[in-house]
C-alpha cells in the first residue's frame, strides 16, 4: 500500500487551504490536539483570507508524530469519527518540523525570528509547572531549575519559550503573541505569569522584562475538541477510505470550539472564518464552562470508569451510575459555580451535547488518556468550585467522589487493587503520592496525607470536612466498590 505524499494525496479532501512556504506560527508541543484544532482552524482561516501562516511544529522529545509527517511531505489526515458518520480530511499547514531535545538552539531561533508572529502552545497542564499549593512557578523542579542557568540548559518547553523571548528582545524587539491552547483557567494570564517568574528568577535584564511585559501579548483562550491517540485501527480505517497509508492520522470528533480574546500583538490568521471559532470578551467565563462542565465531569467519568473496568469513556458513560453521578456533578456543583454564564449561553443544550459527545463509541476515547495527569488536571477542575461550596457550608459530594476515585486509581490504599484500566493511567506524582502516604495507619490518614501533602492548595487541604468525606468514599470504594460509593455520594 502506497504511503500518503504530495504526489498521491487526495487534495479534494483538503481542509481549508495549504499553507504557503512562509511560516508565521511556531507551535511548541506538536501532538494530537494541535493537529486537530489550531492547525485545522489555521487552514480554514487561510482559505478565507490567505496569510503567511505556515506552522513550524516543535515536538518536545519524541519523533513519533513528526517522522511520519516528514516522510509524508508534512501531510496528515484527520479521521473524523462520530455516530453520524466517518470522514477523512487532509491537512497541509506545517512547513517545518523538528524535535526540541535534538535541536534546542532552533527552538530559540524560531521564536526570535521576526517573521514569526505567534507562538502557540499545547504543553499540557503540567507543562506550566505551577505549584499546586501556591500557583507560582516551581523554580526548584527538575524541569525548570536547570534552565534558569541559561538558554543552553533549558529543556522544558516553558523554559525554551522564555529564553526564545529573551533572544527576540535582544535581536529585534518585534512584538509577538504567545497563545496557550491548554485546558487552564486564565490560560494566557497564567502563561504570562509563569514566563515572567522564570525570567525574573533567571535574572535577565530589565529591558527584557519590559519587552515581555509590553510587546508580547498572552490572550486567554478556551479550546475544545475531543482528540484521542492514534492506534492501528485509526490507520486501518484511513487506509480503507483513502487507499493510502497515513502513518500519523489524527482521530477526532466532529465538534470543535475555540473562544479567544482578540489581543494579538502582531496580527493573526482570520480564525473567525472557521466554524466553531469565536472572539469574545468573556473568554474566562467560557474557560470556566469548559473546565468544569466538560473537563471536570470528564475526570469523574474516567476515574469511575477506571474503577469499574471501562476501557473507554463511552463505555464508562453508558453505565447508569456514572451518568447519574456526572449529572449531579454538573447540575448541583459545577454549573452553579459559574456566575455569570457567558451571554447567550444555553447550559441545558450544552450539557445535552456533552452527554452525547461522551457517548461517541466510534471515537472510543480511552479512559486512561483522560485519567492521566490527574494531579495537574484536578487543580484546574475541582479546587475553586469545591472551595466555593464549602464556604457556603455545603458539601461538594461529587467533587469529593472525583478526588476519592482519583486517589483509588493512582494512589490506592494498601491492599486495594484498582485494576488494569487505572494501571494504564499516567500520573507524574505517582511516586510522590506513594511516598506521602507510606505508613498511613488507616484510610482517613492516607487521604489526609494526600490532601495536606502539597498536592492541593492548603485552603482546600485544610478543610477537614472535605477530607473526611473523601476518606469515607475511598473506604466504600475499597470495601463495597465504586458503584456503592457513587450511590453514597448521591445520598441514596
Ligand atoms: C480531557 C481533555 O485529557 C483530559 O482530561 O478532559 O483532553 C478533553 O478531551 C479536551 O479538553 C476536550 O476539548
Amino acid at each position: 500500500m502506497a504511503t500518503l505524499n504530495r504526489s498521491n494525496a487526495p487534495f479534494e479532501r483538503l481542509i481549508g487551504a495549504s499553507a504557503p512556504d512562509a511560516t508565521g506560527i511556531v507551535h511548541l508541543g506538536i501532538g494530537q490536539f494541535h493537529r486537530a484544532h489550531a492547525a485545522v482552524n489555521t487552514a480554514l482561516a487561510m482559505a478565507e483570507a490567505g496569510g503567511d501562516w505556515g506552522i513550524v511544529g516543535v515536538a518536545n522529545r519524541s519523533r513519533r508524530i513528526i517522522d511520519p509527517m516528514i516522510d509524508q511531505d508534512y501531510l496528515y489526515t484527520i479521521l473524523q469519527l462520530s455516530p453520524e458518520g466517518t470522514d477523512v480530511q487532509l491537512v497541509d499547514v506545517h512547513r517545518r518540523l523538528f524535535v526540541a531535545a535534538e535541536q534546542p538552539a532552533d527552538v530559540l531561533a524560531a521564536i526570535a525570528d521576526p517573521q514569526h508572529r505567534i507562538v502557540t502552545l499545547t504543553i499540557t497542564e503540567k507543562g506550566y509547572n505551577a505549584d499546586g499549593v501556591t500557583g507560582n512557578l516551581m523554580l526548584e523542579s527538575p524541569e525548570i531549575a536547570p534552565g534558569l542557568a541559561g538558554p543552553d540548559a533549558a529543556k522544558a518547553p516553558l523554559a525554551q519559550l522564555a529564553w526564545g523571548l529573551v533572544r527576540r528582545a535582544q535581536q529585534s524587539q518585534a512584538p509577538i503573541t504567545v497563545l496557550s491552547c491548554d485546558n487552564m483557567q486564565s490560560a494566557g494570564e497564567t502563561t504570562a505569569r509563569m514566563v515572567l517568574q522564570f525570567l525574573q528568577a533567571a535574572r535577565v535584564d530589565a529591558k527584557v522584562l519590559d519587552y515581555v511585559t509590553n510587546q508580547v501579548s498572552f490572550p486567554n483562550a478556551m479550546v475544545d475538541r475531543i482528540v484521542p491517540g492514534t492506534n492501528e485501527q485509526t490507520k486501518a480505517q484511513v487506509e480503507q477510505i483513502l487507499g493510502l497509508r497515513d502513518e500519523s492520522p489524527v482521530p477526532a470528533e466532529a465538534f470543535t470550539m475555540w473562544v479567544l480574546e482578540d489581543h494579538f500583538a502582531a496580527g493573526r490568521p482570520a480564525w473567525q472564518a472557521a466554524p466553531g471559532v469565536t472572539f469574545s470578551d468573556e473568554v474566562e467565563q467560557y474557560e470556566l464552562v469548559k473546565l468544569r462542565l466538560l473537563n471536570g465531569s470528564h475526570s469523574l467519568i474516567s476515574y469511575l470508569g477506571g474503577l469499574s473496568n471501562s476501557p473507554t469513556i463511552p463505555s464508562a458513560r453508558d453505565k447508569e451510575f456514572v451518568a447519574r453521578s456526572v449529572h449531579a456533578a454538573i447540575y448541583n456543583e459545577y454549573l452553579p459555580s459559574i456566575d455569570p454564564l457567558p451571554q447567550g449561553f444555553d447550559p441545558d443544550a450544552y450539557i445535552d451535547q456533552l452527554f452525547h459527545r461522551w457517548q461517541n463509541h466510534a471515537l472510543g476515547d480511552k479512559t486512561a488518556r483522560v485519567g492521566s495527569d490527574g494531579s495537574a488536571k484536578l487543580l484546574q477542575r475541582i479546587v475553586e468550585p469545591a472551595l466555593r461550596m464549602l464556604a457556603m457550608g455545603q458539601m461538594p459530594h461529587q467533587m469529593a467522589l472525583t478526588a476519592a476515585s482519583w486517589i483509588a486509581c493512582v494512589a490506592p490504599p494498601t491492599g486495594f487493587d484498582p485494576g488494569p484500566v487505572a494501571a494504564e493511567m499516567e500520573e507524574p506524582q505517582r511516586e510522590n503520592l506513594a511516598k506521602a502516604t507510606a505508613g498511613a495507619k488507616d484510610i482517613h490518614e492516607h487521604v489526609e496525607k494526600i490532601m495536606t501533602g502539597g498536592f492541593f492548595p492548603a485552603e482546600l487541604g485544610e478543610r477537614a470536612e472535605f477530607t473526611g468525606r473523601i476518606a469515607e468514599l475511598v473506604e466504600i470504594i475499597t470495601t463495597d466498590g465504586v458503584e456503592a460509593a457513587a450511590s453514597d455520594a448521591l445520598g441514596e
